[in-house]
C-alpha cells in the first residue's frame, strides 16, 4: 500500500536527519493543523507550494479534523520528495497514546486498518523535537522544560521513542506559557507537564543566545501571539478550529536576514455561533488509572 511507503521511507529519512534540526532562512514556519487538509492547502497557496517556499511545521498534523489521512501523507510525501527544503517537527499528538482517542486511529480504523496506525507510530516515534533556525531562533511544538540546560540533551535523545508522560521530551512537546506566573507551575489544563513564565523564556532566550522562541500547540485568534516582549511566540495554522472557532492562520515567514512577517489566512465565516469558552479543544493528557474524564 502507497501509504505505507510514505511511512516508511519519511521515517527513513526522519532517523538520519538529527533530533534537533539546525535550518537556514528562509523558511515558512506554520504551527498546528489537526487534519484541516483543504485549509492546508490554502495555507500551502499563500506561501507557496513546495519547493517554492522552505518549510518547518511544528507539528499536530492529526486528530480533531476529518482528514488526518490526507493531511499527514501530503506532509510525509513532501517531506520524502524535497528532504532538505522540507521539515516536520513532531507534536503532542504524533504519540500514539494520544492519537489512539483525539480521532486518527479512529480515521485509520473506519478507511483502512489498525496496521496502518501502528506503521504511523513507528514513523511519529522517529520525527525531530526541535529546530533551531539560522543560530537565532528555537523552534517546538510545546515550549521549554526546566530539565532543558543544554542543546545536547535533545540533540542526544535517541530514537525511535514514544513521548514519555514527564521529562525533556514531554515538556517540548507539552509545555504552554502563562503570562499570570513567573518561574515555572504545573500545567493544570493539561494535566501533564508544565507552564512557564515570561520570565523563563526571556532567560533562556539570554543565557542561550537566540532571538526568540516560536511554538505552536495553543489556539490564538489572529493566527499569532507574542508573549514575553517578543522572546516567544505562537504560531497556529489551523483556521476556524475544529469548525469551533473564528480563528485565523498564520504563517511565520522568516527571510535570508532572519527578518520575519506574518502571512495571515482570515477565518471563514462559520454558520455556527462562535463559542470561544469551548472546552476539550485544548488536549489534556489522557488519564489511564480512573481519575477525571476526557474532554474531546
Ligand atoms: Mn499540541
Amino acid at each position: 500500500m502507497k501509504i505505507m511507503y510514505l511511512c516508511i521511507t519519511s521515517r527513513n529519512i526522519f532517523i538520519h536527519q538529527p533530533m534537533l534540526l539546525e535550518l537556514v532562512a528562509p523558511i515558512n514556519i506554520c504551527g498546528d493543523i489537526h487534519g484541516q487538509f483543504s485549509d492546508l492547502l490554502r495555507l500551502f497557496g499563500l506561501g507557496g507550494f513546495p519547493p517554492a517556499a522552505n518549510y518547518l511545521f511544528l507539528g499536530d498534523y492529526v486528530d480533531r479534523g476529518r482528514q488526518s489521512l490526507e493531511t499527514i501523507c501530503l506532509l510525509l510525501a513532501y517531506k520524502i520528495k524535497f528532504p532538505k527544503n522540507f521539515f516536520l517537527l513532531r507534536g503532542n499528538h504524533e504519540c500514539s497514546s494520544i492519537n489512539r482517542i483525539y480521532g486518527f486511529y479512529d480515521e485509520c480504523k473506519r478507511r483502512y486498518n489498525i496496521k496502518l496506525w501502528r506503521t504511523f507510530t513507528d514513523c511519529f516515534n522517529c520525527m525531530p523535537v526541535a529546530a533551531i533556525i539560522g543560530d537565532r531562533i528555537f523552534a517546538m511544538h510545546g515550549g521549554l522544560s526546566p530539565e532543558l540546560r543544554s542543546m545536547e540533551q535533545v540533540q542526544f535523545t535517541k530514537r525511535p521513542t514514544d513521548v514519555p508522560d514527564h521529562g525533556l521530551l514531554c515538556d517540548l512537546l507539552w509545555s504552554d506559557p502563562d503570562e499570570n506566573i513567573t518561574g515555572w507551575a504545573p500545567n493544570r489544563e493539561r494535566q501533564v507537564s508544565f507552564t512557564f513564565g515570561a520570565d523563563v523564556a526571556s532567560q533562556f532566550c539570554w543565557e542561550h543566545d537566540f532571538d526568540f522562541i516560536c511554538r505552536a500547540h495553543q489556539i490564538v485568534e489572529d493566527g499569532y501571539e507574542f508573549f514575553a516582549n517578543r522572546k516567544l511566540v505562537t504560531i497556529f495554522s489551523a483556521p476556524n478550529y475544529c469548525s469551533m472557532f473564528r480563528n485565523a492562520a498564520a504563517i511565520l515567514k522568516v527571510n535570508k536576514r532572519l527578518r520575519c512577517c506574518f502571512k495571515i489566512l482570515k477565518p471563514r465565516r462559520t454558520h455556527r455561533s462562535g463559542n470561544d469558552t469551548a472546552s476539550g479543544t485544548q488536549t489534556p493528557m489522557p488519564r489511564h488509572h480512573g481519575g477525571q474524564g476526557e474532554p474531546g
